[in-house]
């Protein structure tokens, strides 16, 4: 089965680990207790393909961020939060991008954007377009949440999912035509045959392009 590294990033209090909690369990954590760092795992079905998917809930506190260039070199997809009740959380993100974009030497980084609290429509500082507005230009997704009721969580995860495994798709697709410059090849030949190689790929391997495709090559052969 293939696995997914998936890490939540954002300021503290915004409701990280509640969102995990919620996706994982299935249960609100009413209370607050800062996060230093937790890891989950949980299988899921996405289209129809069995994925699990390995968390990392990290802290939003200064303190505890000396691992940050490590998960962030070690993920595949980033959840990026901030609190619809907190102005100083939407900015702070910005930055937080701007470091996984320099760890991971790529501008392409499978991500979600997330406003957590919607619920609290009367503490909203806010707006839903700003957000919108902000994942555009980012080229992520856009979601807003509530861990407490449970809106979009599912989403969150999913969406991320699919974004890696888009990659993932595009990646091998480029490697296996740049092989076989100069013939005349269908890259999807493999794909026909029956064989999903996308799931088959190492999961160890943060740059889906460094993959072998020796199997594929087989395939067309
Ligand atoms: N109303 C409401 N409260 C929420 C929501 N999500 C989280 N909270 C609350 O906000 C507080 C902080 O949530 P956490 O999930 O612990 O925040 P965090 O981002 O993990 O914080 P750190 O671990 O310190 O980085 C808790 O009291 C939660 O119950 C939400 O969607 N709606
Ligand atoms: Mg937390």
């Amino acid at each position: 089965m293939r696995e997914y590294k998936i890490v939540v990033l954002g300021s503290g209090g915004v409701g990280k680990s509640a969102l995990t909690v919620q996706f994982v369990q299935g249960l609100f954590v009413e209370r607050y207790d800062p996060t230093i760092e937790d890891s989950y795992r949980k299988q899921v079905e996405v289209d129809g393909q069995q994925c699990m998917l390995e968390i990392l809930d990290t802290a939003g506190t200064e303190q505890f961020t000396a691992m940050r260039d490590l998960y962030m070199k070690n993920g595949q997809g980033f959840v990026l939060v901030y609190s619809i009740t907190a102005q100083s959380t939407y900015y702070e993100l910005i930055d937080l991008r701007d470091t996984i974009l320099k760890v991971k030497d790529t501008a392409d980084v499978p991500m979600v954007l997330v406003g957590n609290k919607c619920d609290l429509e009367d503490e909203r500082v806010i707006g839903k377009e700003v957000g919108q507005t902000l994942a555009r230009n980012w080229n992520a997704t856009f979601l807003e949440t509530s861990a407490k009721q449970k809106i979009n969580v599912n989403e969150i995860f999913f969406d991320l999912v699919r974004q890696i495994n888009k990659r993932t798709a595009v990646n091998k697709d480029k490697k296996i035509k740049n092989k076989n410059s100069g013939q005349i090849m269908n890259s999807n030949l493999s794909a026909s045959s029956g064989n999903n190689d996308v799931d088959n790929l190492p999961t160890n391997l943060s740059n889906p392009a460094t993959v072998s495709n020796d199997q594929g090559c087989c395939i067309l052969l």
